[in-house]
């Protein structure tokens, strides 16, 4: 599984035309830490909570824990070009870990806190990763354990460095990586700065390389669409490891425009509310479910939440109704988001009108974002302002997936475009409208659930024939996941809760348990003989099935 490069590069004059155009300007994030720590010294960059206590940490003080543990990780041994699996939660160590490992050229590939052993496993072996740096514990559940597993099963992972107590044997304290600094050779700032995780289509998750060059672009910009400032102050809410937390502006853009970070540990509007009035929070962002949430707590909160000006939605359709309630229920401005690990992202501006805003999201970062609206069969453009297949490529988009030359060669065109698999209308004005998707993933509330990946899990089970996974819709999360399952013949016919505690049991983040099982007998198919998940899709929505097993 390891076909194809690293790295697919820009073709050599579109890479020489984003540097012209100052897009790409040759500096890397340590690079840019330094400078931020030198503009803003000790303005407060990072607020959270992590497992030694409350940490308020200014940005000379970033900047050199940043330095201490890029040299207490080149002790260790890690070098440039190095993979790191890393796992953490909202913590504020995040931001001196990635810092430390920009410094270093070291390349963390960015789990999230949900995601479990089949997972991690597959992050490491694939990316031959040297090092699995992770929490103790989180939410009652022990990851410094689950990293254990990994090294014990993947041989290239030599190390499991672990922040906050943890008892497992042959871990390494991230406290103890503190070193006094020392001169690093600066990374290629056209090289990869990290590994970003597609929500995927196929049976394992694919990882996104993104350059120094190409994702400082992206930060650079979102942080000026979102009028960031010295002033502003940003609250991670979603985990931050995500690129839309990450990057859209994301904790990175706060940073890029001296703003101050704040932590979110956990979601939930109490948390929340209590946080934005403590630290006059002016900006977040959300997917659509927890947006709901937020909007009806708000009616019977003490909490002032005055500061906050701007709500980003985003990770999934905003539907009009829930875009109406929000300015009105939380006193802000909505901006929707729509963007993608592998690179576009497009945003509502924040002077744009309310007809922009409420029903559209939002249009791309960059004039050199190319943007292809086509027939998904044929990839001809369709006629302005029809619904079409969203193809990219642009000066933040990636050119290929790390390690992936077989898949590149279907999820790319041949010039390079990137085949999103969602269904968009563009306006006159150039917005974007995202009315559906032709890839088979399910965006449960933001999180994504490749099908194949799900249907390969209920696969290995000794009952089960055949197995195909569609999206359901559901009032709260937007989608749930239905998956429809053959039987084997002449074998006791496996339960729902079976299959679902057997996909749990084979260590997966707990999103892409199957929502909902179905055993059926036979799977309607199309006039090719292929599973016709647009009948199974239909049938779930419609409710045609109940929840018993048809067979057994
Ligand atoms: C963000 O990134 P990913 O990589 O988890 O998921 C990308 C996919 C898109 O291709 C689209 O299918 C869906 O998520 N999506 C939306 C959406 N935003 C993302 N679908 C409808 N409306 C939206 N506003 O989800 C992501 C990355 C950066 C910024 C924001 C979101």
């Amino acid at each position: 599984m390891s076909d194809g490069p690293d790295h697919t590069p820009w073709p050599a004059e579109l890479a020489a035309r984003y540097r012209a155009a100052g897009h790409w300007r040759g500096q890397t994030f340590g690079a840019l830490l330094t400078s931020l720590a030198e503009a803003h010294a000790e303005r407060t960059a990072v607020v959270g909570e992590s497992p030694a206590g409350p940490a308020r940490w200014s940005y000379r003080s970033l900047d050199e824990r940043a330095h201490r543990l890029a040299a207490g990780l080149y002790g260790l041994g890690l070098r440039s070009g190095d993979r790191v699996v890393l796992q953490l939660p909202n913590v504020p160590e995040f931001l001196p870990v990635v810092f430390a490992l920009f410094r270093l050229g070291a390349w963390p590939v960015f789990a999230l806190p949900a995601h479990r052993d089949s997972e991690l496993c597959h992050f490491a072996s694939h990316s031959e990763a040297k090092a699995v740096l992770t929490v103790g514990t989180h939410e009652r559940y022990d990851h410094a354990a689950l990293a254990g597993r990994v090294a014990e099963r993947v041989a290239s992972v030599r190390h499991v460095i672990v922040l906050g107590p943890s008892d497992g044997a042959g871990a390494v304290a991230l406290d103890e990586l503190d070193a006094p600094p020392r001169e690093l050779p600066e990374p290629d700032p056209e090289g990869v700065a990290f590994l970003q995780l597609s929500g995927g289509t196929t049976g394992l998750p694919k990882l996104i390389p993104r350059t120094h060059d190409d994702y400082l672009y992206s930060v650079r910009e979102s942080a000026r669409i979102c009028a960031l400032s010295p002033e502003s102050v940003y609250l991670a809410t979603l985990p931050v490891a995500h690129n839309y937390p990450l990057s859209s502006p994301g904790v990175l853009g706060a940073l890029h425009a001296g703003s101050t970070v704040v932590l979110a540990p956990r979601p939930d509007a109490d948390t929340v509310f209590e946080l934005i009035e403590r630290e006059r929070v002016t900006i977040t962002g959300v997917v659509p479910p927890l947006a709901a949430v937020w909007v009806q707590a708000a009616e019977h909160t003490r909490r002032d939440l005055s500061s906050l000006r701007v709500l980003q939605v985003g990770g999934a359709k905003c539907g009009r109704e829930l875009a109406e309630r929000i300015g009105p229920a939380l006193g802000c401005s909505l901006q929707q988001v729509f963007g993608m690990a592998e690179g576009l992202v497009n945003y509502t501006r924040l002077d744009d009108p309310d007809e922009v805003v409420l029903g559209t999201q939002g249009r791309p970062i960059s004039l050199d974002d190319e943007i292809r609206v086509v027939d998904p069969c044929s990839d001809a453009e369709v006629a302005p302002g029809e619904v079409g297949a969203l193809l990219t490529r642009g000066p933040y988009t990636i050119r290929g997936y790390y390690r992936a030359g077989e898949h590149n060669a279907v999820a790319f065109t041949p010039d390079g475009f990137y085949r999103t698999g969602d269904l968009v209308r563009r306006t006159a004005g150039g917005h974007i409208e995202v009315v559906g998707r032709i890839k088979e993933q399910i965006n449960r509330g933001g999180e994504k659930v490749a099908a194949e990946e799900v249907e390969n899990h209920l696969m290995a089970h000794p009952g089960v024939l055949d197995a195909a996974v569609v999206a359901m819709p559901d009032e709260q999360l937007g989608e749930r996941s239905c998956a429809y399952v053959v039987p084997v013949a002449d074998a006791p016919t496996p339960t729902a809760p079976e299959l679902r505690r057997f996909v749990r049991e084979r260590g997966v983040a707990a999103f892409k348990v199957p929502d909902r099982v179905l055993v059926v007998d036979a799977f309607p198919v199309t006039g090719v003989g292929k599973i016709s998940k647009r009948e199974l899709r239909a049938a779930i929505a419609a409710q045609e099935f109940s929840d018993q097993p048809t067979k057994g």
